[in-house]
């Protein structure tokens, strides 16, 4: 967006002659993705329990997500804000820790 700038027409040596200037580049938030990590322990059932609850994916994205993740070690669950994907990561290990699983997940910045 374009906006008159106030300093420069009030100021006297102008007489209230207008510029135009730039406004400051607006950033968007950075984007973080929820990333699940494999392991030889945590219940495959537990896993895919945990993406439909946490992230509200269906049964069957989640089986997939799941397995992607057991087959390649790692895969992302979701991509959110920095403060929800903290919070998303928080609820799955707490929720692991509470059912005894080693089952962990970490967040990482998503870089475009
Ligand atoms: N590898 C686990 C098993 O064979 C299942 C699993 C999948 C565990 C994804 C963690 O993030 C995970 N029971």
């Amino acid at each position: 967006m374009i906006r008159l700038s106030k300093e420069r027409i009030d100021s006297s040596d102008n007489f209230g002659s207008a510029v135009l200037e730039k406004d400051p580049e607006v950033k968007e938030p950075p984007l973080y993705q929820v990333v699940l990590i494999n392991d030889d322990y945590t219940p495959m059932e537990f896993v895919v329990f945990v993406l439909q609850t946490v992230f509200g994916h269906t049964h069957e994205q989640s089986t997939q997500i799941m397995m992607a993740v057991h087959t390649k070690g790692k895969g992302v669950c979701g991509i959110f804000s920095k403060e929800i994907a903290e919070m998303m990561s928080y609820e799955v290990n707490n929720m692991a820790k509470h059912h005894n699983h080693p089952l962990l997940s970490e967040i990482e910045p998503l870089t475009d």
